[in-house]
Order: C-alpha cells, then structure tokens, then sequence
C-alpha cells in the first residue's frame, strides 16, 4: 500500500537523529538553516523573471566571470542565515576569494560549510534551472574564528552535503552518510517534504553529459570514450543519448535518478576542467556514492583529493559507477582489454 503521510525535511531530520545518534550531531541544524536559506532563495528565483532582480551587476567574481545579481543574493542570504547560528567556525563560497569568517558578535561553533550558492549562472536570464550546492564539515582547529584549514579538508570528511534543484519544482536532496533523500518544496506551506527516499542510482546509465564544443581541446582517451559512446551497439546499448543543461546541479540530479555520466574533463586550455573541487566535485561526490555512484578525477576517487587552495579545480567525472569505470579506462588507456562490449547492462 502506498504510503501517503506528508514528512517535512525537519521531521526526517529529527528523525534520522532519534534513529542514528551517534551519527547525528547538532550539525543537522545547520542542514536546516541551510533549506531555510534555500527557500529564501527560491523565492527570488521564481520571481526573478518578474522583479527588477535579474541581470549582471557588472562585477567580476574571484573566478573571473561575470556575477549576476541572483548569485549575489542567494551568497549574501547563506551568509545572513548561517552567520547568526552559532554553529559554524568558518565558511567558503565560491563568490568569495577568501574564507568568510564569522561576525564578531555571533558565538562561534564547530562546523564548517563549503557551498557554491547559485551555480549554472549562466543560465539566470534563459529561466533555465540553476542550483545551491554544499558541504558541512567538521572543524579542525579546537577554537576561535575558524582557518582556511578548516575549509580544505578531503571529501572523505563531510559529515553532511547536497544540493538544491531551482526548477520546475525545487527540490533538496542531501545526504549524511547514510543514503540519499530528496524532498519537494511544496510553496503553499513553506516545506520540503520527502519525496525521494533512499535515492539508487542505476549501475550503468544510457546518458552522457559534457560540453562537448570542447571536443578538439580534449585528450585522445576523452576523444575515444566520446566516441565510443555514440557508437551503434545494440548488446550495451550504444549509443547513448546526450543530454547537457549547463547546470551542474541540473545535470547531475538527472542522471542521479535515471543513470548515466556527467563529465567535465580537463583540455589543453585548462588541465583541470572548470570545475572546483570544494563547492562542486566533493559534495556530488559524496551524494553520488551514497546512491551507489562514483566520482573520479580520472585516476583517483574525489572524494580523497586533498585540497591545496579554496578554487581549486578538478576534473569530474560522475555517475552510475559501470559508466565512470568505462571512463576511466579509456582516459588511463586500458580500455583496449575491456570487455566493454559483453557487459550485461
Ligand atoms: P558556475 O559555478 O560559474 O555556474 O559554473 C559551473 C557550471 C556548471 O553548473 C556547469 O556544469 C558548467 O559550469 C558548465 O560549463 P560549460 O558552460 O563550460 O559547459
Ligand atoms: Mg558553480
């Protein structure tokens, strides 16, 4: 029978702590003021179209692209909301250069929070989705304003990460280390309630996602694996379908649910892709094994790259876990004594 009780985000939460206490820890709080944040923002996202809130300000972030003012707003609402809880030590965002400390007047607490607040910002003014992605760590540093040791910690380390969907309906799916579960912002009572529990991503997709106007710039084992993709094979389903929003989030969620492999490859121009590894690669990673995916770098798993600085960037490659071990083999050229073509799908 089909199970119709409304669970709201804090009730799981609550929950989960009751279940798992050990595992828990106040630190689920900040999970909470993190979709308090989110609901703040989607607000302005619905309505960006409408208010006088969309376009670019005109400066440039420490990436050196242009900020748009929803990312703005939705860094400045993180902040506003995380800085005042006395929970974190410190905080990176991927729109500032440098860690952010916390006010001088806020009790200073014993997390941390990496988070990318408004990512695929290119897609802003297309009304095109767009998403929140973050990482809770523990500090490392016993006490004080936290360092920016604090923010430069292995994927391995999270305790808590995810993400939030801005679509046709938003949605937050996050994991503590103990699966993946996904919930619906449902507007008319301010709540997200489970709709997704225990998130499995399937073993091999049928999906690829990459830019691949890249293509020219690629490695010859990325040329081949893209190419073997399209490849007309009926015994492993060849070829795939491409499929590529331009928002990470977006991308990424898709192929949670439905299979497949996001990637973004490093080029001739920019070795390590474009992607960063604390704000972007680490935390999906994270989700993305508790589905039962993988995240590579090419060679290593993400999740035990050991960040040097705040915008470090990786290459990624993400997904159903028989689709990311293809991918790798043919970057590492070993895909020549695969069996790549009997594969039960
Ligand atoms: P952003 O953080 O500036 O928005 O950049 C990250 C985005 C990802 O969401 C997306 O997957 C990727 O950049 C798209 O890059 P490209 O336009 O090179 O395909
Ligand atoms: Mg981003």
């Amino acid at each position: 029978m089909t199970d119709h009780r409304a669970i709201t985000l804090s009730q799981f939460v609550l929950q989960q702590e009751r279940e798992h206490p050990e595992a828990s820890g106040e630190f689920t709080s900040v999970l909470l003021d993190i979709a308090l944040a989110a609901k703040m923002i989607n607000k302005a996202v619905v309505r960006a179209g409408l208010a006088d809130v969309i376009g670019a300000t005109g400066d440039v972030n420490v990436q050196g692209e242009r900020v748009q003012k929803l990312d703005v707003f939705a860094h400045e609402t993180i902040m506003r909301v995380l800085g005042s809880t006395g929970q974190l030590a410190v905080v990176a965002s991927e729109e500032d250069e440098g860690i952010v400390p916390m006010p001088d007047d806020a009790p200073i607490g014993k997390y941390v929070v990496n988070f990318d607040p408004l990512d695929g910002s290119s897609n802003i003014d297309a009304n095109v989705n767009i998403g929140t992605i973050f990482s809770i760590l523990p500090r490392i540093t016993r006490k004080g304003q936290g360092t920016i040791e604090d923010c430069l910690q292995a994927g391995r380390r999270q305790m808590c990460a995810g993400y939030v969907l801005y679509g046709s309906s938003t949605m937050l799916v996050y994991t503590t280390g103990d699966g993946v579960h996904g919930f619906t912002y449902e507007p008319s009572i301010g709540e997200f309630l489970l709709s997704h529990a225990d998130i499995r991503t399937p073993k091999r997709g049928h999906i690829y996602s990459v830019n691949e106007g890249n293509y020219a710039r690629w490695s010859d084992g990325m040329k081949r694996y893209a190419d073997w993709l399209k490849v007309e094979d009926k015994a492993t389903d060849r070829p795939y379908s491409m499929r590529y929003v331009g928002s990470l989030v977006a991308d990424f969620h898709r192929n949670l649910l439905y299979g497949g492999i996001y990637l973004y490859p490093g080029d001739a121009k920019n070795p390590n892709g474009k992607l960063r590894l604390l704000y972007e690669a680490a935390p999906l990673a994270f989700v993305a094994e508790q589905a039962g995916g993988a995240a590579s770098d090419g060679t290593r798993r993400i999740m035990d790259l050991a960040p040097s600085s705040l915008h470090q960037r990786t290459q990624l490659f993400l997904g159903s876990p028989d689709d990311v071990a293809d991918c790798e083999a043919f970057l590492q050229g070993r895909h020549e004594g695969l069996n790549l073509e009997r594969r039960t799908l």
